[in-house]
């Protein structure tokens, strides 16, 4: 497998995926900028949406949208319980948050917190509406370690995204639930090593 990633983004949690899984895997830098990869490609040639994470399986077939493939690569290896059996509630559960991060959290911060462009007064209804959603997380983090329990994709997947908070100096005081789960998830193994490939830790 092949994942096109850029340092920090979204596809980090399909990297830290791929990693707790023990999947075999090829990393591929994308300047999201520029719009091409490390060695010069077009990434429009590659991925016409123009966006990471994209996956390329061993069939040479790419894949798009973080919350689809987190649920592919947690059943590469059921072992590792990262996602629930299909048809169980946890599986429910994993799903729920999965798709609560992508359209609340992460269509939250992105774009718009993350263009120069944006307008102030547009800037400050996005906050505030992110802050009911840390909020929500927070009582939830109050009651367990993890969103569903035990860890799970959603993890990766909520810490890559609420890690922006930090790179965009939106302080998370007030949310401690949220700053100690970030914390735990931080702390794992393979997390750490997907934050050293990406450059972002030492
Ligand atoms: N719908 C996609 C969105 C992915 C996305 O927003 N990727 C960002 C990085 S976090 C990106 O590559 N942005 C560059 C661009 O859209 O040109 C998903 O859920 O995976």
């Amino acid at each position: 497998m092949k994942l096109y990633y850029a340092p920090g983004a979204c596809s980090l949690a399909v990297h830290i995926a791929l990693r707790e899984v023990g999947a075999t895997f090829d990393l591929v830098k994308v300047d999201l900028a520029h719009h091409t990869t490390e060695a010069g490609a077009n990434f429009f040639d590659i991925s016409p949406r123009g966006y990471v994470p994209l996956l390329e399986l061993s069939d040479a077939s790419r894949h798009s949208e973080g919350a689809a493939l987190l649920q592919y690569v947690a059943d590469l290896d059921p072992a590792q319980a990262l996602i629930g059996r299909p048809g169980s509630r946890e599986r429910l559960a994993v799903v729920q948050w999965l798709t609560f991060i992508s359209t609340e959290l992460h269509k939250g911060f992105s774009p718009w917190l993350w263009h120069k462009e944006t307008a102030d007064s547009t800037r400050q209804t996005v906050k505030a509406r992110l802050a009911t959603r840390f909020a929500e997380m927070e009582a939830v983090l109050s009651q367990r370690d993890y969103l569903v329990g035990s860890y799970s994709v959603a993890d990766a997947y909520g810490f890559t995204i609420m890690n922006w908070a930090n790179l965009l100096g939106i302080p998370l005081t007030a949310y401690p639930q949220v700053q100690a789960w970030m914390a735990r998830v931080a702390a794992r193994p393979q997390v750490q090593a997907a934050l050293r490939a990406e450059g972002l830790a030492s």
